[in-house]
């Protein structure tokens, strides 16, 4: 089954209330789907039955939707437009938007354990996926990018933020499908590719941010009105664009030397993430 039909099952099954159709606002959005279908490109490349990562992209993908959701509130960037559409403060109200968020992280957990793999191997891929998400990950990344607002901040302080806040979500399905393939001897390499791909996406993030009007990219360009430092304003267009094409040919380098995995399909489907415009 689909992704998008898989989230709409999952979210059938919670009861009526304001916090299940919040959360569904916010999942059926519109977003690129980039984790599950990372997730999945491992398994295929590894050759193994994509279905086994089901719950797990779901999983992704509400943890995703849950640090936007949270991210967007007035207490963080104070966002009005996600993926085009009214954020989901702006569409219900503050107090459903925290709780379509903790709806949201709680459930993937939820999901994810109910995975009917091997139990050794769900737990491994419970705690990849929680520590990616969490005070050691995108928790983490995001503290530090709130203390670094109105800082001058250098290069080296912005790749941490930016490898925690956004790599580690990016790095967790690179992990989780070798985990699933049974490839654990893997996840070394999967992880430094995945910190790479994260920084490159970033660095890509910023540069749409400046290069795309609000309209075109579908989200308020708040970095700016919150006064953050960026890949952009640190480095300038073309040297964060240069910086941003040797992560993404790092990446595709490093996904060719990994033996016994075929890379077509991730590094066609990283291609797709590297010429995006939203
Ligand atoms: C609130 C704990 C907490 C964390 C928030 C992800 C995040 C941390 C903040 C979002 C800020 C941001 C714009 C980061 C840039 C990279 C990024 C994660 C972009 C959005 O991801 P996409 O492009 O989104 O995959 P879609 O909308 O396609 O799902």
């Amino acid at each position: 089954m689909q992704i998008d039909a898989l989230l709409e099952e999952y979210i059938s099954k919670l009861p009526d209330s304001t916090v299940k159709e919040a959360m569904h606002y916010s999942l059926s959005a519109g977003g690129k789907r980039i984790r599950p279908n990372l997730l999945y490109a491992v398994l295929k490349g590894y050759g193994v039955d994509t279905t086994v990562g089901d719950p797990f992209s779901c999983a992704l993908e509400m943890i995703h939707t849950y640090s936007l959701i949270h991210d967007d509130l007035p207490a963080m960037d104070n966002d009005n437009l996600r993926r085009g559409k009214l954020t989901c403060h702006k569409q219900f109200d503050e107090a459903t938007a925290i709780l379509a968020g903790d709806g949201l992280l709680t459930y993937a957990f939820q999901v994810a354990a109910s995975s009917q793999q091997d139990a050794v191997i769900v737990q491994e891929c419970i705690s990849i996926l929680s520590g990616m998400a969490g005070p050691a990950g995108m928790v983490y990344g995001q503290q530090l990018d709130i203390e670094a607002e109105n800082q001058n901040i250098d290069w080296k302080q912005l790749q941490q933020i930016h490898q925690h806040k956004t790599g580690c979500l990016l790095t967790a399905p690179l992990m989780m499908g070798a985990l699933l393939a049974k490839h654990q001897e893997d996840l070394p390499k999967w992880e430094k590719i995945g910190y790479a791909l994260g920084l490159a996406f970033q660095i890509q993030d910023d540069v749409l941010d400046v290069e795309l009007t609000a309209k075109e990219f579908g989200k308020s360009n708040s970095d700016i009105k919150n006064h953050k430092g960026t890949s952009v304003s640190l480095l300038g267009i073309q040297a964060a664009k240069d910086m941003m094409n040797k992560l993404y040919h790092q990446v595709m380098d490093d996904l060719g030397a990994i033996d016994g995995f075929l890379s077509e399909s991730l590094v066609e489907y990283i291609h797709r993430i590297q010429i995006r415009r939203k």
